[in-house]
């Protein structure tokens, strides 16, 4: 080993090396590539208080999640207090981690009652006297609600917040908190955008990646508990000895972490892999075969989530292949997976054509008659909107439509038809939209968060937006969706000020300014890619295929109901799609006080007048505008949030370090590019039914309509 000498040239060079990393370390804006996520644990600005009040940590328990607790808080408050902390098992600490059964500390503070009444997975967190000294007591019944109290005493140093009269009891509101991952074996991501699947599929069971346990603490942070690994659109394969193996691995990596595996099953695997000549839900040989298939399962996997389900649906096998219905192939699968406690996530995304019909109004039409024929482990899986994943859709009317069912919702994470990793947009203040949307299911108050935490099983599940690039998720800011989708997982009653708060502190920056103008530029976001892309009620004005750019004038595909024209339905009169009784009247799938709102041209929300009405061009809106003049300023509001967001994050250089900084510049240039290009597209197009100029304020297209037809928007 060669010792560097003071007065050396060689010490020279070495010391102002140390010094140029400890100034590196000091200053608030080192180069950060996004891995760590919300859990970076630099040193706080309230470090120095921090440390008085937490001098040593006692962890009491003995399993791979106490194991992952210690690991966690050591390297946790070493990072955010600057200074290594002892992690042991004496009384006498300033910390005490533990259930009552493996503490006695613990135990002899008389909460055992209490804390088996909280719901699984909740902790309690409270500052307590022993004597003259004051101790944090993190608690739960079981290791994995430890774990979830470790994450939350993390996240009160990550934020800052005092810690001298700690008094919370923690619970989640949902019981299942699922990711869903579109990844094909292939590597492979439907709808991805960061990157290939975390899943080396080539590689397990023999090598295990160690970003497969970063990826479980992330989750494990926000409380998620599931992890769906392979696309519904499912490959059988994933179903064979050999891929169960890998999939055992990857679950022996998520236990510790508290997350189950579940996998998305062919419903024709019978066939495909049993040879059989029917996958018939009613016949012997198919319903042994799924036994069997679930016995193997649970023998490598003992505590595997359950199977979910894409049945009947954009072109997947089913019960209906064999006239058999949506209970029975669900049931099915329930008395397979039942004896081991596994569950059926039934996918309710099923829309078939049928003349004249009104897509929107479909899923009901499949689902609802079923009310009440479930299985008791089934969950109806249902997405937030009745099309699909728009950037604004009113709630499905399945939410509160069936009371006797476990409807779970559905959330896409990754940004299918919100500019991909492309666009910031953060999407907690369109789940909050959702969420309290009332449905007067059991009169005023019935809101979807309500609906869907009181069933006997409840759960959410939320489609990925995780790859293997190296910040997760394609664009630094959109790691706040997944952390959002995970706190309102936990909470569906959660804000969108505290989540977006919590993360910038967590993961960019501590300085108050930079944190308010940060938070507010999140919480603006979404309404600015709905006014770029679709105002006012408009929907699925996509390119075919991929989804990025506009194409309104979209007539094509296959089935009319994957065409824009189909959704816009703009003439010379006006522009909405009908759906009251003059037209598909499917708005008759809400309950009657929310019919009635959306029925009616005067009291519907304007947000969602094209969605539920043909309006004249003339329609005077609340502003006393015009509809077309109106929907213009939209369109060009959306640009101008973009414009001015690259100015605000301008302001931002030197807060953030540089590495994504600039990263999140560079997205910021796509976005406005792409948002000129929606509203000139759109609007051009949608003049030549309306025949009117724009109003003063929208600028002039660049181009021709012809040259937007022409073109795709590079993605
Ligand atoms: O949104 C559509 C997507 C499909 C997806 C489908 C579904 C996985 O375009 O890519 O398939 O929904 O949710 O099943």
């Amino acid at each position: 080993m060669v010792y560097f000498k003071p007065g050396s040239t060689r010490y020279f060079v070495k010391a102002s090396f140390v010094l140029f990393v400890l100034f590196c370390g000091i200053s608030a804006v080192k180069a950060d590539d996004g891995y760590r996520l919300w859990l970076r644990y630099d040193k706080v600005p309230s470090a120095d208080k921090y440390r008085d009040r937490i001098q040593s940590i006692a962890v009491h328990g003995k399993s791979a999640t106490f194991d992952a607790i210690r690991r966690e808080l050591s390297v946790g408050c070493a990072g955010l207090l600057g200074t290594s902390i002892v992690v042991g098992d004496r009384d006498d600490a300033s910390v005490i981690v533990g259930t009552p059964q493996t503490s006695n500390f613990i135990r002899k503070l008389g909460w055992v009652i209490e804390l088996q009444r909280i719901e699984p997975g909740g902790y309690r967190i409270r500052t307590v006297r022993d004597g003259n000294r004051s101790v944090i007591v993190i608690a739960s019944a079981t290791d994995v609600g430890t774990l979830y109290g470790t994450f939350h005493f993390l996240r009160l140093l990550q934020t800052e917040q005092p810690l001298a009269r700690l008094h919370l009891d923690q619970s989640p509101r949902l019981s299942f908190r699922i990711l869903n991952h579109w990844d094909n074996l292939d590597g492979s991501i439907e709808r991805g955008y960061a990157g290939k699947s975390l899943w080396n599929w080539s590689e397990l069971p023999a090598h295990i990646d160690p970003r497969l346990t970063d990826y479980a603490r992330a989750n494990a942070s926000i409380g998620i508990n599931g992890s769906v690994l392979n696309n519904v659109n499912a490959n059988a394969q994933i179903l064979t000895a050999e891929y169960l193996e890998k999939v055992a691995a990857i679950a022996n990596v998520f236990r510790p972490y508290g997350i189950r595996v579940y996998l998305s099953a062919r419903f024709s695997a019978p066939i495909e892999l049993g040879k059989l000549p029917t996958a018939d839900p009613l016949d012997r040989a198919v319903i042994e075969w799924w036994k069997a298939k679930a016995d193997e399962i649970y023998k490598l996997i003992p505590d595997f989530g359950g199977f979910v389900v894409k049945a009947n649906s954009e072109g997947q096998p089913g019960p209906r292949t064999y006239s058999r219905t949506h209970a029975d192939g669900a049931n099915m699968l329930a008395a397979a997976l039942e004896p081991h406690l596994g569950l059926v996530i039934w996918r309710a995304f099923v829309y078939d054509m049928k003349p004249g019909y009104d897509r929107a109004g479909a899923a009901y039409e499949n689902l609802h008659p079923f009310d009440g024929k479930f299985a008791r482990n089934v969950l109806l899986q249902v997405k937030n909107g009745p099309i699909d994943f728009q950037p604004r859709e009113p709630f499905h009317p399945l939410f509160g439509g069936m009371p006797q069912t476990q409807v779970i919702p559905e959330l896409q994470i990754t940004q299918e038809y919100l500019g991909f990793s492309n666009h910031f947009v953060f999407l907690a203040t369109m789940w909050r939209e959702f969420f309290d949307s009332d449905t007067y299911a059991d009169g005023r108050g019935s809101t979807v968060a309500k609906e869907v935490s009181d069933k006997y099983l409840s759960g959410i599940s939320g489609v990925a937006n995780t790859g293997s690039d190296r910040n997760w998720t394609g664009h630094h800011m959109l790691q706040a969706n997944w952390y959002a989708f995970g706190r309102l997982a936990w909470n569906p009653d959660t804000s969108s000020e505290q989540i977006a708060t919590e993360w910038t502190r967590m993961t960019l920056t501590h300085d108050p300014k930079a944190v308010a103008t940060i938070v507010r530029m999140m919480l603006g976001s979404h309404e600015a890619v709905v006014n770029y892309m679709t105002p006012l009620g408009l929907h699925h004005l996509f390119w075919g295929g991929h989804h990025y750019g506009p194409a309104p004038w979209w007539d094509t595909e296959k089935r009319d109901d994957w065409n824009p024209v189909y959704y816009h339905k703009a003439d010379a009169f006006g522009i909405g799609f009908d759906r009251t009784k003059t037209g598909s009247n499917t708005v008759s799938q809400y309950h009657p006080p929310v019919r009635r709102q959306f029925e009616d041209l005067q009291r519907c929300p304007e947000k969602f007048l094209l969605w539920f009405h043909h309006v004249s061009w003339d329609h005077k809106m609340k502003s006393g505008r015009t509809l077309w003049d109106e929907m213009a300023l939209h369109y060009q509001e959306g640009v101008d949030w973009v414009r001015s967001t690259r100015a605000t994050w301008a302001d931002l250089r030197g807060v953030i370090d540089d590495e994504r900084y600039t990263a999140v510049s560079d997205k910021l240039v796509i976005q406005e590019r792409d948002a000129v290009w929606w509203r000139d597209a759109c609007l051009l197009y949608f003049q030549t039914f309306a025949k009117r100029p724009l109003p003063a304020g929208v600028e002039k297209p660049a181009h021709a309509l012809a040259d937007y037809k022409a073109k795709a928007l590079d993605y």
